[in-house]
């Protein structure tokens, strides 16, 4: 527990946490359960191309949602190029810039361009208002994204696809196990798609699917995802290699089996932290609607610099000296990354609710790697970087200016 300033580690003292925490630690399910499926693969002599665990893991994960069909995937971001592809998006598609930069990456990679449209900033998530000013002649599709795991606004974006005639896609990478009006995410729009990296609340390693109740359009991606095989020695259109291999199915299914655990812990955590910040000024949790199922697997902190009298990057380097490797998930905003920023370098003036809240954003440790009283002590820290909120900002600017002062004394020429 920090008494004084001096002791926080940003100034020389000890940090608070000897070995890192991370945001993104995996769960590990059970390890007997893994090592005798792993064996058991091994027995069999079948690594990849659609084996047993493969197609286990597809049937769970369709009947844990309910839908229809699911295509595993080798990672989430080519199951995003692939469903795009699938689904004939092309020209110009509609999509957040508030989201990791993969989503943007995957329309791209094929020629498409992305046209960055701005978050509600109460929800996070695309403002439909926005998505139907953006539309033109050359657009074709909408990719939404539940953002931690908050469903978009799904009815409205429906709606304008079906008017304006357009394909409405999910990345749905943070949603697993998320549901929106009582329906498990995945059962909406043409298709979603899934991350199951490291990272994620159920990982394979690295892994994704993509999940849709169309039949034909599921056809065809597990055809794409397979080189675009339709049978032995026939091609029937362009495919790329997608394929889950086993072994990531194998940690899937086991992890699958330890969802609800993971879930609940992520609830635990949830609570500690909203427990442990409720009151501090100007900083607030993530709210997560209780009436939605949710994996709880990100907990978000927005901080408003003026009342917290201490800014958000400042936070983060308090944390980041204590071993708290908190990140700004989503800084800067796709559009100000590249290409983006170069290609389209005035978007951002019609997106700026994401650069207030990409100033404002910070993403904290959660998962089945962290205890309880480590996140009672990182609330702990964090209340009292903002009690102390404006000694510490003065005192950390000082120190800065101190350091550019003094690395120019270094690079002077010696007199
Ligand atoms: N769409 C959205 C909305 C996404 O968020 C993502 C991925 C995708 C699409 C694409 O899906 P994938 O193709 O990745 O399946 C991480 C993940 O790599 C990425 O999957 C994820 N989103 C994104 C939000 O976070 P980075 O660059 O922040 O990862 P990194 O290496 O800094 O790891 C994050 C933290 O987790 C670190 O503090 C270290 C810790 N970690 C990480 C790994 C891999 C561990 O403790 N153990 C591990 O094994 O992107």
């Amino acid at each position: 527990m920090k008494t004084r300033i001096s002791d926080l580690a940003v100034f020389g003292g000890a940090p608070c946490f000897s070995d890192q925490l991370h945001v993104g630690r995996p769960n590990i399910g059970n390890r007997e359960s893994l090592m005798r499926r792993i064996n058991d693969m091994l027995d069999r002599r079948w690594l990849t191309n659609r084996g047993l665990y493969v197609q286990e893991f597809e049937n769970e994960v369709a009947k844990l949602l309910g839908v229809e069909h699911c295509i595993a995937i080798c990672n989430g971001t080519v199951a995003l190029e692939i469903a795009a592809r699938a689904l004939g998006l092309c020209g110009e598609v509609i999509l957040p810039s508030f989201t990791f930069v993969a989503t943007a990456h995957a329309l791209m990679w094929q020629g498409i361009t992305p046209v960055f449209c701005d978050i509600d900033t109460k929800t996070f998530v695309l403002d439909p208002r926005r998505v139907e000013e953006l539309i033109t002649p050359k657009t074709t599709g909408i990719v939404g994204v539940h953002l931690w795991g908050i469903p978009c606004a799904i009815r409205e974006l429906s709606a304008i696809a079906r008017k304006h005639r357009l394909k409405l896609m999910f990345d749905a990478a943070h949603a697993f196990a998320c549901s929106f009006e009582g329906i498990a995410i995945g059962n909406f729009g043409d298709a979603e798609v899934f991350s199951f990296h490291a990272t994620k609340i159920l990982n394979t390693f690295e892994g994704g699917a993509i999940v849709t109740n169309n039949s034909e359009l599921a056809a065809k991606i597990r055809s794409m995802k397979n080189f675009g095989f339709s049978g032995y020695d026939e091609v029937s259109w362009l495919g790329t290699n997608g394929k889950m291999s086993e072994i990531s199915a194998a940690m899937g299914l086991t992890g699958l089996e330890s969802l609800d655990e993971f879930i609940r812990v992520n609830l635990r955590n949830y609570e500690v932290y909203r427990c442990g910040l409720e009151g501090v000024s100007g900083l607030q949790v993530l709210t997560y609607d209780i009436s939605r199922r949710s994996n709880f697997q990100y907990v978000a902190i927005e901080i408003d610099e003026i009342a917290a009298g201490i800014s958000r990057n400042q936070v983060m380097e308090i944390l980041w000296a204590e071993n708290v490797l908190a990140r700004r998930y989503f800084y800067p905003g796709c559009h100000r990354m590249e290409p983006y920023g170069t290609l389209m370098p005035d978007v951002g003036s019609r997106l700026s609710g994401t650069e207030w809240l990409a100033q404002r954003i910070l993403v904290l440790p959660t998962g089945t790697a962290i205890q309880r009283d480590d996140i009672e002590k990182i609330c702990d820290l964090i209340r009292f970087s903002v009690v102390h909120g404006g000694e510490i900002a003065t005192k950390m600017k000082a120190n800065v200016f101190q350091a550019v002062v003094l690395n120019q004394g270094d690079s002077c020429p010696a007199a």
